[in-house]
C-alpha cells in the first residue's frame, strides 16, 4: 500500500493499540497484531502523531458486568442512546490498558484518553458517545493547522469508524488506511463501517 505524498499539515491518528485489544487481551481484535508493521513503518513519515488510549474506570457502565443480566456483545439503552456491552477492558492503570510492547509512542505528540468518564462510553476520539462532549482534539488540530487526518487502529468497526466520521464531520479531509486497522467485526460491522464511512466522504485505503 503506498501513501500518498505526507505533508506537514497531516496528522496520523493511532487509535486504541492497546494490550487489552490484541491477542490474550479481554476484547482481543481478531489479528490486532497485525497493523503494527504499516503503522511503526509508516509512522516515520508523519510529523504530527497522535494517539489514543481507552481509558475506562473500573465499573465502566459499558462493561456487561455492572448490568444485571446482559452479557457482553447485548445491547442496552442508554439515555445518549444505544449501547453494546463490552467485557471489562482497558481499566485505568491496568496492563491491559498500556499500549502494545511494540508500538513505536515515541515520536506521538499527544495522547487523547477516552471513556473516563463512567456513565458515557467514548468510541470517537473527537466526541464522546452523546456526539456532544468533546474531547478537544478538534481544537488541538485545527490550532496545529492540521488539514487531513490519517486513521488507523483498533477497532476499525467502532472507535476507527467513529472517530473518522467525526474527523470528516469537523471538516477534515480523512483517510482510514485498512492496513493499519483490524475489526472486531461481529455480525458483518467490518462492512458497515466502510460503507458508513465511504458515503461520509472518509478515503478508504
Ligand atoms: C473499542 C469497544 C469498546 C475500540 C473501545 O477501541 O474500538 N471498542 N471500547
Ligand atoms: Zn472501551
Amino acid at each position: 500500500m503506498t501513501l500518498p505524498d505526507i505533508k506537514d499539515t497531516d496528522c496520523l491518528l493511532i487509535i486504541d493499540v492497546q494490550k487489552d485489544f490484541c491477542t490474550g487481551g479481554s476484547l482481543a481484535v481478531p489479528d490486532a497484531e497485525a497493523i503494527l508493521p504499516w503503522i511503526n513503518t509508516n509512522g516515520e513519515h508523519f510529523n504530527n502523531i497522535v494517539l489514543t488510549q481507552d481509558w475506562h474506570p473500573a465499573g465502566h457502565s459499558s462493561f456487561a458486568s455492572v448490568h444485571d443480566k446482559q452479557a457482553p456483545f447485548d445491547t442496552i439503552t442508554m439515555p445518549y442512546g444505544d449501547q453494546m456491552l463490552w467485557p471489562d477492558h482497558c481499566v485505568q492503570g491496568t496492563d491491559g490498558a498500556h499500549f502494545h510492547d511494540e508500538l513505536k509512542t515515541t515520536a506521538a505528540q499527544l495522547v487523547i484518553r477516552k471513556g473516563f468518564r463512567t456513565d458515557i462510553d467514548s468510541y470517537s476520539a473527537f466526541y464522546e458517545n452523546d456526539h456532544v462532549t468533546t474531547t478537544g482534539l478538534s481544537g488541538y488540530l485545527k490550532e496545529r493547522g492540521v488539514q487531513r487526518v490519517f486513521c488507523v487502529g483498533l477497532a476499525l468497526d467502532y472507535c476507527v469508524r467513529f472517530s473518522a466520521l467525526d474527523a470528516r464531520r469537523e471538516g477534515f479531509e480523512t483517510v482510514v488506511v485498512e492496513a493499519g486497522c483490524r475489526g472486531i467485526n461481529a455480525n458483518g460491522s467490518n462492512d458497515d463501517a466502510r460503507e458508513a464511512m465511504q458515503s461520509a466522504g472518509v478515503q478508504l485505503l
